[in-house]
């Protein structure tokens, strides 16, 4: 009996380990994809918008540590829910948005003007 449950065991554990041992990856960016893995976690914070792309539904945020997501302050670009929710903002505009990161994947679900 003894070699077949070892057998099992060893069959199974580089598939329950595995995603321990995934190597740091090189950038930042990269990095805090892989926090919140395996949830759908979401975070507000405050940013300045630096580029805005409606037709991609992308925008490029300079935002301050997210510590909820584990980020580190940075400038990225975020893919937009709704990408009408650009309109109106410009390089330069101070707003308040908010961040779902889907197991490690993530989307601005609400960004605003600040006044
Ligand atoms: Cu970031």
């Amino acid at each position: 009996m003894r070699p077949v449950i070892l057998a099992v065991i060893l069959a199974v554990l580089p598939a329950a380990i595995g995603p321990a041992f995934t190597p740091a990856l090189a950038t930042s960016h990269d990095r805090h994809q892989g926090h919140g893995a395996g949830a759908v976690v979401t975070a507000e914070a405050d940013g300045e918008v630096r580029r805005v792309d409606v037709a991609a539904g992308k925008v490029t945020l300079r935002h301050g540590p997210i510590d909820k997501l584990d980020m580190a302050g940075m400038s990225m670009v975020f893919p937009v829910r709704d990408p009408a929710s650009l309109r109106g903002l410009a390089a330069g505009d101070r707003v308040r948005f908010e961040l779902e990161s889907n197991h490690g994947a993530l989307t601005v679900i609400a960004i605003r003007k600040l006044p």
